[in-house]
């Protein structure tokens, strides 16, 4: 697989000069400073992308490009949207960047509710506390209806948490969900936004009424229209899994087992309709096994994130070693390195180690930590193209 890393622009504070001293081959970038919803010209991306190429790198993978809520909703302004999407996808093509990956989750991306949990060895990593999600959702949301989502148990713990819960560690959730997991992936809500929680609210609001089968149909009409774009320019797009993969906050999410990725693949059924594996976001979910989801889709999984996860009881997750968890990276390496040799793969989401904590980082994508991970990938990767030559 090809080594790509994410990085966050020109004014990411890892380098380019860095990311080359540690084998990366391929960047993974996104222009982050064009709003949601406009048209990425070809003069912006040829400026990233000559950038890149200085440092002797290559842009490999755009993420995002994001698909504007409008269209995910099935709002007024959707073919207008569209249009907007199918000409940045033409102009990335025009300049020779064919993977594109994107995501279907409405209102919210990814979500945790701690950034830094601690290990016992000192180092942290991301996590996703069922209890303290409940709180942010029935006490500070105070989502209409919210109570129906939960069970008895999760009730109680949540009242249990109400007893000592404070006030800066209620701030802190709101930060941590809606937030600082956002802002930097060019989410809907940034760390300017003065009243984070109705902003969000009101963002919820759009999708009153739009069921699973709604969501699904505003994807299908999304992939309708750009996938004859994708075909024409030579692009591959692929969809990133809703992280966590199950529901929330009352919102359908619909990329979240095998039965939704078979689903969104035949629903335009052309090659260049993919998937973005993220292997972290299909293991924390309790009915996946990566290593059957990968062995079935293959052939349509265009990008691949490599990190693992360990599923807790009570609905909890944390980010584990890339080398333990329910992931199975050894074995996804097997079944991708035999599939396509030069896939694009990055590290996901390391620990924060060895000073990462004090220099800014956005959550989960720290230097030390990933650079860490990217060793130990590699290291399975050696050992499996080692496997394979001997076939
Ligand atoms: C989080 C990321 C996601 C991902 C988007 C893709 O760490 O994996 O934010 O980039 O969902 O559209």
């Amino acid at each position: 697989m090809e080594k790509t890393w994410r990085w966050f622009g020109k004014k990411d504070p890892i380098t380019l000069q860095m990311l080359r001293q540690i084998g990366v081959e391929g960047i993974v970038t996104a222009l982050h400073e064009v709003p949601n919803g406009e048209v990425w010209s070809v003069e912006a991306i040829r400026d990233l992308q000559s950038y890149i190429e200085e440092a002797g790198l290559r842009w490999s993978v755009v993420e995002s490009l994001p698909v504007a809520e409008a269209i995910k909703y099935g709002g007024a302004d959707r073919e207008r949207l569209i249009g907007n999407y199918c000409t940045s996808l033409a102009n990335l093509g025009r300049c020779g960047i064919r993977t594109v990956c994107y995501n279907f989750m409405p209102v919210i991306d990814w979500i945790r509710t701690d950034l830094y949990h601690p290990w016992p060895d000192g180092s942290s990593s991301l996590y996703f506390d069922r209890t303290r999600f409940a709180y942010f959702d029935l006490r500070i949301l105070q989502r209409e209806g919210a109570t129906l989502d939960y069970s008895p148990m999760d009730l109680e713990n949540v009242a249990e948490l109400d007893k000592h819960i404070t006030q800066a560690e209620k701030q802190e959730l709101i930060e941590s969900i809606i937030v600082k997991t956002q802002g930097f992936v060019s989410g809907n809500i940034t760390e300017a936004d003065r009243d984070p929680v109705s902003l969000f609210r009101e963002l919820l609001d759009h999708y009153n009424g739009i069921d699973r089968q709604a969501l699904r149909e505003n994807l299908r009409c999304f992939l309708t229209a750009v996938i004859p774009v994708c075909e024409g320019y030579k692009v591959n797009l692929c969809i990133h899994p809703d992280d966590p993969p199950f529901q929330v906050l009352g919102l359908p999410r619909i990329v979240t087992n095998e039965t939704d990725i078979g689903w969104l693949l035949q629903a335009v059924d052309n090659p260049h309709n993919g998937l973005t594996f993220c292997a972290g976001s299909l293991s924390a979910g309790e009915q996946n096994d990566t290593r059957v989801l990968a062995r079935r889709f293959a052939s349509r999984i265009h990008f691949v994130h490599l990190r693992s996860t360990e599923v807790l009881p009570g609905g909890n997750f944390m980010e584990s070693s890339h080398l333990g968890g329910r992931a199975h990276l050894i074995e996804l390496i097997r079944i991708f390195e035999r599939e396509n040799p030069r896939l694009p793969m990055r590290v996901d989401h390391g620990r924060t180690i060895l000073g990462d904590e004090t220099k800014g980082y956005n959550p989960g994508y720290s230097f030390h930590g990933r650079m860490l991970a990217l060793a130990q990938v590699e290291g399975m990767m050696a050992v499996v193209q080692d496997e394979l030559s001997r076939d």
